[in-house]
């Protein structure tokens, strides 16, 4: 039994090989923690950080947090609401995303969600998919599958299915179309509800701060440029960067050389503004973490 003052490591749920393992594993790599061979052992030791990860079915990842077995897990919102975990989501994640989803057969009967009482409905979600009809009050039969749900209507096993959807292929690829959205997803961290040490409350602030700084440099680039001395003020006017740009005088007179650090969603509106304003020689680098 894990106590309050357990001097163990602060464990980590990790789903063992899905589609969610390499991304979050790039992600604890990218925050500094560093693991030996993850696939040839169930639990791993962080060789720098009093850390290790537990690799498991994503189904079990919020049962274990919520037990404490765990203390913190990485897994798909729709697992975490489907099981409707008594755990704590410190944050989303925006990778594993998808949509749990309706669909239908492409030339059935049933053309939207009022079409639906009386009918049967496969899914392995059956509480999302509980909760959304009862919401709408329709009755429905819900069957529980574990996998291939698709399938369900060419088996006359359902009317209709609630799925997972990403890019659509399989329902495309099945002769169904979807017809309504249940829940949007995406990978959360969530933590235990149980006492937390004191030390594995600073651990987690630390990840927490660090995710946070991962995240804001996947999404911005370093910019670097040389413009002359006359135009800084345009580009400053242009730049919407974090905080006020390095401008460094160049050996051509009247020309300067201005770093800083822009969204990369900005790229290429900025970049166009900035060519206009007389900016020349004009650099974007990617940013591996960052501390605002
Ligand atoms: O073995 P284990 O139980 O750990 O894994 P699993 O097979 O149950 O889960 P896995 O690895 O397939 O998915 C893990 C998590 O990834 C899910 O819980 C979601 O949070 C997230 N995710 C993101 C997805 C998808 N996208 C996804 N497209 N999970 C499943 N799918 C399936 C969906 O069920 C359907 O069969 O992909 C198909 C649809 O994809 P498209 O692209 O054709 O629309
Ligand atoms: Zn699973």
């Amino acid at each position: 039994m894990r106590t309050l003052d357990s001097t163990t490591s602060l464990r980590i749920a990790v789903q063992k090989g899905g589609r969610l393992t390499d991304k979050t594993l790039s992600l604890l790599e990218g925050i500094g923690l560093q693991f030996d061979d993850y696939k040839r052992s169930l639990l791993v030791k962080c060789r720098n950080f009093d850390v290790e990860l537990l690799l498991i079915r994503d189904d079990d990842i919020p049962e274990y947090v919520q037990d404490g077995v765990c203390d913190l897990g990485f897994v798909g919102a729709n697992t975490v609401a489907e099981d409707e975990a008594d755990v704590t989501i410190l944050r989303g994640l925006d990778y594993g995303v998808c949509r749990l989803a309706i669909a239908v057969p492409k030339n059935g009967s049933i053309k939207k969600v009022e079409d639906f009482a009386g009918k049967r409905i496969a899914t392995s979600y059956p509480v999302l998919t509980r909760k959304f009809f009862n919401s709408k009050g329709i009755e429905v039969d819900i069957v529980t599958l574990s996998g291939s749900v698709e399938i369900a209507p060419r088996l006359e096993i359902a009317d209709a299915i609630t799925d997972l959807v990403s890019t659509g292929g399989t329902l495309k690829a099945n002769g169904l179309v979807e017809i309504d959205k249940i829940f949007d997803s995406e990978t959360q961290l969530i933590q235990t509800n149980k006492p937390l040490s004191e030390g594995k409350k600073h651990l987690i602030g630390k990840i927490l701060q660090r995710i946070e700084g991962y995240k804001k440099a996947a999404e911005s680039r370093y910019i670097m440029m040389n413009a002359p001395q006359s135009a800084v003020v345009e580009i400053k006017k242009i730049i919407p960067s974090l905080k006020s740009p390095t401008v460094m005088p160049l050996a051509d007179n009247g020309m300067v050389a201005i770093h800083t650090v822009i969204p990369l969603s900005t790229f290429w509106d900025v970049m166009e503004k900035l060519k206009e304003a007389g900016a020349t020689g004009i650099v974007m680098l990617p940013i591996e973490s960052m501390i605002v």
